[in-house]
């Protein structure tokens, strides 16, 4: 059985039961002109866990084992967009409004699209969830069950919203979850630091962090092939 070095304890997996999860990487969250920036958000400060995602994403890959990639955004008739989410912060631009990027965070917009650095492969899920919980509305908990996935390497943006949110409600539906730490930015650094001490305090309440170099190393000790998960899971 895997271990690696984490926060409180460490942290052990099987293959055969563990996905990336890759939260949000939107050029919505991440680029210029998008929703981030029309709440006043900083975007640099998002920009450190890019290539550490793109890197994770590349050793998931080359093992065979899954990746799961979600996208906040919503339908384009607005659908399922509560009126308190859209007039939340009083952006400059609203959910569904027309920015640089398209329409901001609706489905098939340019800006609610992946940064290149953290695309999907082709053959790669995507979930695309209207709230910050990736489980609301969404097809996330039918197929994890499906895949008999139990542990979640977490990783995305931002730590105290999208990702912290995901984690708690994974927490709570049984999944032992580890946030990559040097995998996640929130635009506010000194809520990222916060989140990582809260979620793994009290003998990890609501699991382990780690470090992305932890995974790295394991990963590249094993043989794709080895991981009888992948042939199942791309099945
Ligand atoms: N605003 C903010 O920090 N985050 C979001 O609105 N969504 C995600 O965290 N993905």
């Amino acid at each position: 059985m895997p271990i690696i070095d984490a926060k409180p304890f460490h942290y052990d997996f099987s293959f055969d039961h563990v996905a990336l999860v890759c939260i949000d990487m939107q050029r919505d969250f991440c680029q210029p002109g998008g929703f981030a920036e029309s709440l006043g958000d900083n975007i640099k400060n998002l920009q450190p866990c890019i290539p550490v995602i793109g890197k994770l994403q590349e050793a998931f890959r080359k093992a065979e084992l899954p990746i799961i990639h979600t996208k906040e955004c919503h339908k384009p008739d607005l659908s399922d967009l509560p009126t308190a989410k859209r007039n939340r912060g009083n952006p400059k631009l609203k959910i569904g409004d027309k920015g640089p990027m398209g329409r901001i965070l609706i489905d098939g917009e340019p800006g609610s699209d992946f940064i290149p650095e953290c695309a999907p492969a082709q053959w790669e899920l995507v979930i695309s969830k209207p709230g910050k919980d990736t489980f609301y509305n969404t097809e996330f908990d039918d197929y994890m069950k499906l895949r008999k996935i139990t542990h979640l390497v977490i990783t995305g943006v931002t730590t105290e919203v999208c990702v912290q949110t995901t984690m708690r409600c994974a927490n709570d539906r049984g999944y032992d979850c580890v946030l990559v730490e040097d995998g996640t930015d929130s635009y506010f650094p000194e809520f990222k630091a916060m989140t990582l001490k809260a979620l793994v305090a009290q003998g990890g309440i609501v699991g382990w962090t780690c470090k992305s170099d932890a995974l790295l190393e394991l990963l590249a000790k094993e043989q794709p092939g080895q991981v009888s998960s992948a042939t199942s899971f791309a099945a």
